[in-house]
């Protein structure tokens, strides 16, 4: 398999690229990184340097890659954390050119705005950009529970609330959407959930909820890298789902033994193939 992966970069710590790569890689993908910015760490920080690229950084780029001839062998796209909203059209030309190129080339949007911790965390513009003009093109969407209320402008409380806010935006364009954390008043308050929706497809899996002494960012990208790699390599909903929630468990499990302020991205390794708990999804409606 091979993806080419446009987000943000960090150089430490893990986010964007910087959090979605290695788990790629491990499990066996060729990974084409493209980076949106190149900060010296991610913004849950509060302080960061360095720069956002131009979209005209990101199209040469992209244009290199194209020069080599092998967008044609392009499996995937996954985009992520942008840094500012000029940034979306680049990604949308890369997108046009992988799927003329590979028409079976699958786009896997993972829609960084923000969390229910944080709030929009992101420049204005992005959460519009997401909203009017990427949703017809994604053939994967995996918004977290806040971004899939301000996208489909619904307050999520239930399983119900959750399945139709899904259902909006596969009417919108994404044939399958991961919600990556679902919080609701009708389940178990210990439990974090994720839920895949895919065609008439529901597939609900719980995980323990850990409580961490301060935020842990970059997990949705890790989320969504490891999602969309075992699903390239299944095409099994539910299969992708359940190896995700047991490989993100694992990755938080680690983090939050460790005390650590960024994600135990490399001492989770073997978890991206092998997750050590297997968490199985039930059918949700
Ligand atoms: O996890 C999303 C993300 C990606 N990239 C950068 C970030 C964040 C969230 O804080 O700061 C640079």
């Amino acid at each position: 398999m091979n993806i080419l992966s446009i987000q943000s970069h960090v150089a430490y710590g893990h986010a964007g690229n910087a959090s979605a790569v290695f788990p790629l890689q491990r499990m066996g993908c060729e990974v084409w990184p493209v980076h949106t910015v190149m900060f010296s760490n991610h913004t849950g920080h509060g302080d960061w340097r360095g720069p956002i690229f131009d979209p005209v950084t990101v199209e040469d780029v992209v244009t290199g890659i194209e020069e080599r001839g092998v967008l044609p062998e392009c499996n995937a796209i996954l985009s992520g954390y942008m840094g500012a909203p000029e940034l979306g059209d680049a990604i949308l030309k890369a997108v046009a050119k992988v799927k003329a190129a590979n028409p079976e080339a699958l786009y896997c949007c993972d829609p960084v705005i923000g969390d229910t911790d944080r709030g929009v965390f992101v420049r204005a513009g992005i959460p519009d950009f997401f909203r009017d003009k990427v949703l017809k093109h994604a053939d994967i969407l995996t918004p977290n529970h806040f971004e899939l209320e301000l996208l489909t402008g619904r307050k999520v409380s239930t399983l119900y609330d959750a399945l139709k806010a899904a259902k909006q935006l596969q009417m919108q364009g994404s044939s399958l959407v991961l919600i990556t954390s679902l919080i609701r008043t009708d389940a178990d308050s210990g439990q974090i959930e994720m839920l895949a929706v895919g065609g008439d497809e529901a597939w609900l899996v719980a995980t323990p909820k850990l409580e961490f002494p301060h935020p842990v960012n970059g997990s949705g990208d890790a989320t969504a890298a490891v999602f969309l790699a075992k699903y390239l390599q299944t095409k099994n909903l539910q299969q992708s789902l359940e190896h995700t929630a047991g490989a993100i468990y694992a990755l938080f499990e680690k983090t939050w033994a460790t005390k650590s302020r960024e994600l135990q991205l490399i001492a989770s390794q073997d978890a991206y193939v092998m997750p050590p708990q297997a968490f199985t999804a039930e059918a949700a409606s």
